[in-house]
């Protein structure tokens, strides 16, 4: 192997990977030897196999790869949290089955036949729409995030937590969610000049009320009511959810039901004494939605074990809400030094961009991080960066560089430099 690396501690970003031809083509190849003797049928190959199924699942052998960190309010199984287990996964779009939750109050069984979107308040004629109806009017299609504020709030705590990439940073999604443009429904309904606002409420017993501003709405709110190609799983919001590209997953109502046009923000619970942001001079700021650039490497993680010394595959994630991603930039030494990362192919605004280097791992031990930046220029923050002025426990919008820890077994860990 002659490729020169791009980075210290053997680190080869999309330099070495283009000179190299295809992304970790064949000079940066790990060898798989063997003995070419004959080839031995393995079982499953002299008997005809199994029958097919009116819906598909995983293979037995991928049984591990689960909604992870499940955890509810005490005397209650629904109103919490499970993450996405991001280690498991590549590419950017997660699996339905797999997308994590977080339900106020459990998850409604709603019959979409009794169910209705009601948009009233401040226009000229007040509308409801069922499932059906909706589905008459223009859609659309996108492949984006959902990412909790409360995502990787675990980054608070002083020290370090030996936690992995799903607890720390599976309050993260990205599906293709198809619906109705808000903005059809609201010109059909005719929003009044006072109108600024809209409240949207759901369904579900928690009566989850958001406020947000008329302009998002008009600009690439949907309705949505498809998820990756199929209707919305009950607990990412059957049979309608709304959907605010880029912004907090919190004002996302899912089990949308009423939208109704206001001049001022309710000032719900859930926008003042939570998902606001408590700083260091007793003040909080409120409406905070955009989420911020943000990238973190799935693999090599917690939990995943390194075999050896010799050429892995370094992969991540990076995303934010002002748009598209730009670059990703990994550190193989702590931070001394950064090279490139190869992006796949669709780098979409307001989603989640696989990101990829070589790496020639030694043996000893390393300390591996990325960093992204997006296409407002915005660079993720160092976590002392993310830390200062924020008043002790606030721990909405963490987005500071995540670094890995790997020691000499191959084992990576959560750690703070
Ligand atoms: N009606 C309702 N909408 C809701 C919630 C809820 O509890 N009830 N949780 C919110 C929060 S905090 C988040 S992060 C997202 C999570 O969406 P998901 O469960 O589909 O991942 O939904 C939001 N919408
Ligand atoms: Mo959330």
């Amino acid at each position: 192997m002659n490729i020169p690396p791009d980075a210290g501690n053997g680190l080869y970003g999309r330099r070495a990977l283009l000179r190299s031809g295809l992304a970790g083509g064949a000079a940066l190849l790990t060898t798989s030897a063997f003995a070419d003797t004959k080839l031995r049928r393995p079982e499953w190959m002299q008997t005809p196999g199994g029958p097919m199924s009116a819906a598909g699942a995983p293979s037995r052998f991928e049984a591990h790869v689960q909604r992870t960190s499940i955890r509810s309010q005490p005397g209650t199984d629904g109103s919490g949290v499970s993450s996405t287990p991001l280690q498991y996964l590549d590419g950017v779009i997660t699996p339905s089955r797999l997308h994590f939750e977080r339900h106020h109050s459990g998850i409604p069984d709603i019959n979409p036949a009794q169910h209705k979107l009601y948009v009233h308040g401040l226009v000229d004629r007040p509308l409801a729409f069922d499932t059906e109806a909706l589905a008459r009017y223009p859609m659309v299609s996108r492949i984006q995030f959902l990412e909790c504020s409360g995502n990787s709030s675990a980054l608070i705590a002083p020290q370090a937590a030996d936690l992995d990439c799903a607890a720390i940073h599976g309050l993260l999604a990205v599906s293709e969610w198809g619906g109705v443009p808000l903005s059809i429904l609201l010109e059909e309904a005719g929003v009044s000049p006072e109108g600024k606002w809209v409240v949207a409420d759901g369904a579900d017993a928690a009566v989850m009320s958001r406020s947000v501003p008329l302009a998002k709405i008009m600009d690439d709110a949907i309705v949505a009511l498809y998820q990756n190609g199929e209707r919305l799983r009950p607990g990412n919001g059957y049979p309608m959810r709304l959907f605010l590209p880029g912004w907090e997953g919190n004002a996302s109502v899912k089990w949308l039901r009423s939208i109704k046009v206001t001049e001022q923000p309710a000032m719900s619970k859930e926008e003042t004494s939570k998902y606001s942001d408590l700083q260091t001079d007793g003040s909080a700021k409120l409406f905070t939605f955009p989420m911020g650039v943000k990238s973190v490497i799935t693999s090599p993680s917690p939990g995943l074990q390194l075999r050896g010394p010799g050429l892995y595959q370094v992969s991540g994630l990076a995303w934010s809400g002002a748009g598209r991603i730009k670059t990703v930039e990994v550190s193989a030494d702590g931070g001394q030094s950064w090279a490139a990362a190869q992006l796949d192919d669709h780098v979409l605004p307001l989603c989640a961009t696989r990101f990829r280097v070589a790496w020639r791992y030694n043996g000893a031990p390393a300390t591996i991080m990325s960093r992204a930046t997006d296409e407002s220029g915005a660079v993720q923050p160092t976590r002392a960066a993310v830390m200062r002025g924020r008043a002790a426990g606030s721990f909405y919008h963490m987005n500071p560089i995540q670094t890995w820890r790997i020691s000499v077994e191959g084992q990576a860990r959560n750690v703070y430099v």
